[in-house]
């Protein structure tokens, strides 16, 4: 690499480190526990944002060119990671917070790039130029802590696809060559599941302690998997009485399990998300058009009807884009599994555009595209703030003493915090703040 991308590279670093900024305020609003910020706002498009603790990652089309971006919901603040420019650009990025810190994979015009925040390892590392991990036409990473997987064409031959899989210090090819691209790749641990597309694509796992390859399904007839170790989900196409159905199946390492209705009618399901035993899929039939939970126990709930589209599982919390009779039109709902209550988050007439939550459910990114004098994209990002006293949309240390003010003297309280609800202090949710909410409050606001 040449001395002027070193140094670009550099100031691309120190932007990071030095020029965290804050987002934009335009349409920030409260939406229950939530808060809601829109993020960027762009004429060009905005990429599916991926979300890791507090953390989100996406790409966002500037006038310069496609770069990838870091926002931390937790303290609102946002930092560009990349700085291409002209035809060449970074976008699809990845990311992932484990106990080893936050890891960030892309795909760029230089090849598939996985960075290391914590420790500086990765394509710059503060000091010196690291090469990309892959160089070749690739398709999106995927990261699951410091490892990572993704798709790219065949050696001398274009036309053919390998899929590789990166262990945090050597890369294998972990299926390939195949004739077929590659429609959808996901990871988890050690273990990659992909699903290679064409007329005869299925679903296959590899896992990578052991370097084997697992197919999923029935041949030419799965789609779309996801994965959270243990368990895999996807959906399949049968063909059903000469009908063509589509049907849900789990896979827990063991065996597989159909988690659909054994309904003949159901005739679609979009890509299934998955969290722990979890798996969240989209239905249309007709007449019915919504999202359908597995409880990983044995029972399946449709959650809503209506023109349901995206929608997402973390945690305790599933969000669903709603056009149902029962909420205003285009919505995005944030739907509470461990208390059956649902919080509208927008309530407009924006396009729903793709939506994820985060592992712990506290943190819900999506993008969105509208009119606004011309057609506008934007990442918006609901950070459930919950706790948060000082009503600065921020949940952190520094609500603790009015915490304590709120529950010593709330009449104090409620003088010095002018239009701030005093229940927002009410952890447990059983309409008062006292004693019962310290430790709910201090696990929320000092988390292990
Ligand atoms: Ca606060
Ligand atoms: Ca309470």
């Amino acid at each position: 690499m040449n001395m002027i991308l070193q140094i670009s590279w550099a100031a691309v670093m120190m932007l990071v480190v030095m020029s965290v900024t804050a987002v934009p305020a335009k349409g920030d609003h409260w939406a229950g526990n939530w808060y809601v910020r829109r993020v960027t706002v762009d004429y060009g498009g905005n990429s599916l944002p991926r979300v890791s603790g507090s953390m989100v990652v996406y790409s966002h089309d500037l006038v310069t060119g496609r770069n990838v971006w870091l926002y931390d919901a937790a303290t609102n603040t946002a930092g560009q990671l990349t700085s291409y420019s002209g035809g060449s650009s970074a976008y699809n990025p990845d990311i992932s917070v484990d106990a080893d810190g936050l890891h960030i994979a892309w795909n760029s015009s230089d090849g598939i790039t996985l960075y290391h925040a914590t420790s500086g390892t990765g394509f710059w590392n503060g000091t010196s130029w690291q090469p990309p991990l892959h160089e070749r036409n690739n398709g999106s990473p995927r990261i699951s802590g410091s490892n990572a997987a993704w798709a790219s064409s065949h050696p001398g031959d274009p036309t053919r696809t390998d899929i590789y899989f990166y262990n945090g210090t050597t890369t294998v090819t972990c299926y390939g060559p195949t004739a077929y691209t590659l429609e959808y790749l996901d990871i988890s641990g050690q273990k990659v599941a992909f699903q290679l597309g064409g007329e005869y694509g299925n679903v296959w796992l590899y896992d990578g302690a052991t370097a084997s390859q697992v197919q999923l399904g029935s041949p030419g007839n799965a789609f779309a998997p996801d994965i959270d170790v243990p368990y895999v989900a996807w959906y399949e196409k049968r063909s059903v009485g000469g009908w063509t159905k589509t049907y849900v199946f789990r896979y827990d390492g063991v065996g597989t399990s159909q988690i659909s209705p054994a309904d003949d009618e159901w005739i679609t399901h979009d890509q299934p998300q998955i969290s722990g035993a979890r798996v969240l899929s989209h239905v249309w039939k007709p007449g019915v058009n919504g999202f359908q939970l597995y409880d990983g126990v044995g029972t399946s709930v449709l959650l809503t009807c209506g023109n349901t589209q995206a929608g997402a599982i973390g945690g305790n919390t599933c969000v669903l884009g709603a056009d149902a009779p029962e909420y205003p039109s285009y919505t995005y709902i944030a739907y509470d599994l461990a208390t059956g209550q649902y919080q509208t988050l927008t309530n407009d007439t924006h396009q729903r555009g793709a939506v994820r939550v985060s592992e712990d459910g506290k943190t819900i990114a999506w993008s969105e595209e509208w009119y606004e004098a011309g057609m506008r994209y934007g990442i918006f990002v609901a950070h459930y703030a919950k706790g948060d006293m000082n009503c600065d949309t921020l949940l952190n240390t520094d609500d603790i003493s009015h915490f304590v003010q709120a529950l010593l003297n709330p009449s104090e309280y409620l003088s010095s915090h002018p239009g701030c609800d005093i229940l927002r202090g009410d952890m447990n949710e059983d309409g008062a703040v006292n004693g019962l909410d310290i430790q709910p409050f201090v696990s929320t606001v000092l988390p292990p």
